[in-house]
């Protein structure tokens, strides 16, 4: 804390007000599929973006600095609040929690007349898949719901912060926001959408969670792939819907509801009605009856216009069985049985293979950790949105020095970096939500 408090005083001249910690998460089991409307599992982890900041009433502006020198100073008038998607700048994750709050105290017609300085300090490895965007996202709304006395409590902050992340650009679902929000010490949690909520779930005992950084690094708003996964999923779905008389359906688990069908149905269907070929746009136009034009303005993102093929069937079959997994999971955990960690390491495994052959966001390096790690480990899969980034074990919790050990020599030494043992492989535990502290 005197880092960050130090670095505010040499920028600003005084101290700040308040600090707001938002923690970064590990998502156990769920992938790629909260944008689907489909429940995650995932737990927050103590690394976290701190965020010193004081109040400044008489002027207008926002002054952001960071602790680490890469980031660079940011300065803007939060009457003109823009964001560049383009641009990949840092500040535009904490800008969209910033404009989501702003927006909302619009509506409510709130004085929004006033500015204030912030430091970040963060230690979530960055595009790692554990999530320092939307700590940075969540940290700009807190922030502001503060100063504007918007009066937003968790539950809305995290639905906001959902919606306002996509201001960056990606098309995300809400689980990062929701966990990094709603998180409580001691519980991963079970995150339900449409509403929004969630439940605690406890995990089992004799086995310790592990964080595993390939250092691959994947910066999901400044490349395509992530908003081509949630394009071929929606475009799958209407497909369904179109086939099976439902309009136009696009989020896979509205298709479910509106056909009162089980995942296993929904599979079976996917399997059944979808080809093993990749989709045109030429073919997609003509089933579903629109131009391209059509196609690109209202089921396309901005960056994924110029797609021409979409692997529906694939990315459909992993959201149905990755839905039916984390069911499967949550139930384990809930009865804890003797073969229950045999059964929760299994869960793990298959989701892995599932995003690397099915939704085919892996990484070779990172596939070549978790084949490490996997023999020692009751389970070990990616986590977050994948294309590099960490992969979490479940391990027995006597065998954590020998994993460490055997990775340290036959992953890490391998890379000839120079990196600390302790940031790159990391036991976790759940760790709280995100607060507020005064310093007055
Ligand atoms: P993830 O959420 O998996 O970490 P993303 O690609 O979604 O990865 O977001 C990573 C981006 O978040 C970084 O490129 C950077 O812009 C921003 N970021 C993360 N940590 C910090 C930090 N400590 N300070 C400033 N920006 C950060
Ligand atoms: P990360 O790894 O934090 O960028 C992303 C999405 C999640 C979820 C996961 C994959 C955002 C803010 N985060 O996480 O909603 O879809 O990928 O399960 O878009
Ligand atoms: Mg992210």
């Amino acid at each position: 804390m005197h880092h960050i408090t130090n670095k505010f005083i040499e920028e600003f001249n005084h101290r700040p007000d308040f600090i707001c910690k938002v923690p970064g998460r590990v998502n156990l089991i769920g992938e790629h599929i909260d944008y689907c409307g489909y429940s995650v599992l995932p737990m927050a982890i103590e690394q976290s973006i701190h965020a010193a900041f004081r109040h400044i009433p008489e002027s207008s502006l926002l002054s952001l600095r960071n602790t680490a020198s890469e980031y660079g100073n940011f300065e803007l008038d939060l009457t003109k609040i823009v964001i560049d998607k383009t641009t990949f700048h840092w500040s535009n994750y904490f800008l969209s929690g910033v404009l989501g709050v702003i927006n909302m105290a619009k509506e409510r017609n709130l004085n929004i007349n006033s500015g204030v300085e912030v430091c970040i300090l963060g230690d979530i490895p960055p595009s790692a898949g554990l999530s320092s965007s939307s700590a940075l996202v969540c940290a700009g709304a807190m922030i502001m719901n503060h100063i504007y006395e918007v009066g937003l409590v968790k539950t809305e902050l995290a639905g906001l912060c959902a919606t306002s992340e996509k201001f960056v650009g990606t098309e995300g679902g809400g689980m990062d926001q929701a966990i990094a929000m709603m998180a409580e010490r001691g519980y991963a949690k079970l995150i339900e959408f449409n509403p929004l909520r969630t439940t605690d779930v406890r995990l089992p005992d004799g086995a310790v969670f592990m964080v595993l950084n390939s250092m691959i690094i994947a910066n999901k708003a400044a490349f395509e792939s992530f908003n081509v996964r949630v394009v071929e999923g929606r475009i799958g779905t209407l497909v369904l819907s179109q086939k099976y008389g439902k309009g136009s359906i696009r989020k896979p688990s509205d298709l479910q509801k509106g056909l009162g069908k089980s995942l296993d149905e929904m599979r079976r269907l996917t399997k059944e009605d979808l080809h093993e070929e990749p989709y045109s746009k030429k073919e997609v136009c003509s089933i579903l009856g629109i131009t391209e034009e059509e196609l690109e303005e209202s089921i396309l993102t901005s960056n994924t216009k110029h797609i021409q093929s979409f692997k529906c069937k694939q990315r459909l079959l992993h959201v149905f069985s990755e839905a039916a997994r984390v069911e499967e999971f949550k139930k384990t955990c809930d009865n804890p049985q003797q073969a229950s960690l045999a059964t929760l390491g299994k869960l793990m495994n298959e989701s892995h293979a599932s995003c690397r052959d099915l939704y085919e966001c892996s990484h070779p390096e990172l596939d070549k950790l978790v084949n490490l790690v996997a023999p020692m480990a009751y389970g070990v899969r990616l986590t977050g949105a994948g294309w590099g980034g960490c992969a979490v074990a479940m391990i027995p919790a006597e065998k954590v020095e020998e994993v460490q050990e055997y990775v340290w020599k036959n992953y890490y030494q391998k890379l000839e970096k120079n990196f600390a043992r302790s940031q790159v492989m990391f036991v976790t535990s759940p760790g709280p939500g995100a607060t507020l502290f005064s310093l007055e």
